[in-house]
């Protein structure tokens, strides 16, 4: 058993004018598709039940690179609608209000962390396992969104490849138009699911 590219749920060019049908494609099937196959060539083909797991336990850098670029691009494809879905349901946004302020404050905090990630990385909203709180934060590279203590919500890729042939040099663009492609009705899910974890322990 070997991991395997996960199918989109819509189209190549279905996120356009956002994300354009070029960048969609390579970037699914050449550099997910490249961590994927690094990643069964690093544990010799025998994929594990969870990735979380391997990503907690296997910290080999080949491991965590492409396990890690596994996993980070899996979750995005997901909570990614074509034109967006849903808004943030009442429970999401109360606690939004509570930990930023305002929904136009978390939007300023989190487009501020995917603008201030030097080079290559991801910015990430996620609940605070222990504290069952938000918190917005970046990680470098293909490194995983602190799955030992945290359950990403929400994530952004802000590696060139994620948007250069359409915006070049004009991060500040592709993430601004991000927010008009969130899938909401899947983070509401992801946030339901783990607000029933909080205070259970780190695992
Ligand atoms: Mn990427």
């Amino acid at each position: 058993m070997t991991y395997t590219l996960p199918k989109l749920d819509y189209g190549y060019d279905a996120l356009e004018p956002v994300i354009d049908k070029e960048t969609m494609q390579i970037h699914h099937t050449k550099h997910h598709q490249a961590y994927v196959d690094k990643l069964n060539a690093a544990l010799g083909n025998e994929a594990q039940d969870s990735l979380e797991e391997v990503l907690l336990t296997n910290v080999t850098s080949a491991v965590q690179n492409n396990g890690g670029g596994h996993f980070n691009h899996s979750f995005f494809w997901k909570i990614l609608a074509p034109g967006g879905s849903g808004k943030p349901n009442a429970d999401l946004m109360a606690l939004i209000n509570k930990c930023f302020g305002s929904y136009e404050k978390f939007v300023e905090e989190f487009t501020n962390t995917a603008l201030t990630r030097f080079g290559s990385g991801w910015a990430w909203l996620s609940l605070d396992k222990s504290t069952g709180q938000l918190e917005i934060y970046s990680m470098v590279n293909q490194d995983h969104p602190k799955l030992n203590t945290h359950v990403p919500l929400l994530g952004l890729d802000v590696w060139e490849h994620a948007y250069y042939l359409k915006y070049q040099n004009r991060r500040p663009e592709y993430v601004k138009a991000f927010f008009s492609i969130i899938n909401w009705d899947r983070v509401n899910h992801l946030f339901t699911e783990a607000s029933s974890w909080v205070g259970k322990g780190s695992s």
